[in-house]
């Protein structure tokens, strides 16, 4: 733990309860106090290794735990080891080097990708071809690069369809491609890792291979300049028409903007321009004084559905991150709403009728990855204060005598029996770097997350390489 400051010098200016775990602020000032920031690290961090602590013990080798009945959860019928490769990079980043050194000798050593299993070519490759690439960066071990590309290679086949665009399900062992129908995120949400895998092995094939699936979602859009968002990879044809920027479509926007700042491959840029001032005509809309992103029809623009999901909280950091700050706050503070509406966020939310058909909240990151963006950019403690607000109602709702759990309901705050491998990628993550952003105070200029929350250094990305590894026109 030697990155981890034990500042416990309480000082009259806030409060830790013990019994619920809360840290609060008592008086506002234009900063968070020193001492709030550093119980707040510290905190963070022990329940962090907490909860590993429990994973280890209860669901070593798998792909999650199940921290009611202090067992585990694979995806599969043979697990992919998904918390581990997901939580390196947070252990890593948190001092938990120790641990980290297991997850990294384990990979090396006992993880076999050669399975005879279907698995979801999207959610692998944010969680398991992200982590890895980012396990390679900070250990700088040529056998995680190895293994990395060993399972992109497995992934491929996925995208020998008509389109380019990857099939839903991938064998890793015989590398059968099946399920036709897939949304846009999963259609397009690997222009990041395949870019960084090229650069590392100086092979354009899978950087050409995202890019290709995303130019066939833009180049599919209507003459309003929407797209839709469930598309058949064989045929082109879209099989739904609702343009929005929720869950299903999000991750394929945050990739064209996020990979066109890493490689500079201006043609993203290009995409994310116009995509992001259509998004903003006909997408974006007022409602109750409040700033939503609903949806629309991709041919006529109309309004389709107010539904909207906790997924979206993550446009925010991407408005941000690309210069819109304004448009940013405007919708953290929307966000924000919602989330002290219920104590906790619904994963799905209809702004116009105030209910929410679908009230499990799964530990996820989007708001407090969005409140981090807007601490480190704008400087304003509000967002600081948002951080340790969520951090407090997590705790508050999720804790179990081991480690976090998902709620079912956020109105009855009954929990289920899930810890997402995401809390450890992502949740955790943006929490410990908004409370530690005094000594962390360039980690945000440094690095681009991928959609998991895995950092790649910048400046480990040359833009003239780039071009050249990545087969960049
Ligand atoms: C994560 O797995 C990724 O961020 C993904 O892009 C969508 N959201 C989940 C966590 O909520």
């Amino acid at each position: 733990m030697k990155k981890i400051i034990f500042a416990f010098s309480f000082i009259s200016c806030f409060i830790l309860s013990c019994e619920n775990h809360t840290i609060e602020s008592t008086i506002d000032t234009s900063k968070p106090s020193i001492g709030i920031a550093d119980s707040l690290v510290n905190q963070v961090a022990t329940e962090t290794l907490r909860s590993w602590q429990a994973y280890t013990k209860y669901a070593w080798g798998h792909d999650a735990l199940k921290p009611l009945s202090k067992t585990y959860s694979d995806w599969y019928n043979e697990p992919l080891y998904i918390s581990p490769i997901d939580a390196y990079s947070t252990l890593e980043l948190m001092g938990f080097a120790d641990e980290a050194a297991k997850i990294e000798a384990y990979v090396v050593d006992s993880l076999d990708f050669d399975k005879n299993i279907n698995v979801k070519v999207f959610e692998v490759n944010i969680r398991i071809l992200g982590g890895l690439l980012a396990m390679y960066e900070l250990s700088a071990n040529q056998k995680v690069l190895d293994k990395a590309r060993d399972f992109a290679d497995r992934m491929l086949p996925a995208f020998n369809t008509k389109t380019g665009i990857p099939t839903y399900w991938i064998n890793l062992s015989t590398g059968e491609a099946t399920g036709d129908t897939v949304n846009v995120a999963e259609a397009a949400t690997y222009t990041f890792e395949m870019g960084i895998l090229s650069y590392y092995t100086s092979d354009p094939k899978y950087y050409q291979a995202g890019k290709k699936a995303t130019m066939a979602i833009y180049n599919r859009r209507s003459e309003l300049g929407l797209i839709g968002d469930v598309i058949d990879v064989e045929t082109g044809e879209w099989v739904s028409k609702q343009s929005h920027i929720c869950a299903g479509v999000d991750s394929y926007y945050e990739y064209l903007y996020k990979s066109y700042l890493m490689f500079n491959d201006r043609q993203l840029g290009e995409v994310w321009d116009n995509s992001i001032n259509t998004i903003n005509t006909y997408i974006a809309e007022e409602y109750n004084g409040k700033l939503w992103y609903s949806r629309v029809n991709m041919d006529t623009g109309k309004p389709v559905s107010s539904v909207i999901t906790l997924y979206d909280a993550f446009f925010p950091a991407i408005l941000a991150l690309s210069g819109d700050t304004t448009r940013a706050i405007e919708l953290q503070s929307t966000w924000n709403w919602v989330w002290n509406r219920y104590g906790l966020e619904p994963t799905v939310y209809d702004f116009r009728k105030d209910t929410s058909g679908y009230p499990v909240y799964d530990l996820n990151p989007e708001i407090i990855e969005s409140a981090y963006y807007l601490y480190h950019i704008t400087g304003n403690k509000e967002y600081f204060d948002m951080n340790m607000k969520y951090w407090n109602d997590i705790m508050r709702y999720c804790r179990t005598d081991i480690a976090y759990t998902s709620v079912k309901n956020v109105v009855t705050k009954e929990q289920r029996d899930y810890m997402p491998t995401f809390f450890f990628a992502e949740t955790l993550k943006y929490l410990y770097l908004t409370f530690s952003h005094g000594s962390n105070t360039t980690y945000l200029d440094e690095h681009i997350f991928n959609t998991e929350a895995h950092p790649f250094k910048k400046s480990n990305f040359d833009h003239e390489v780039a071009k050249k590894r990545l087969g960049i026109d």
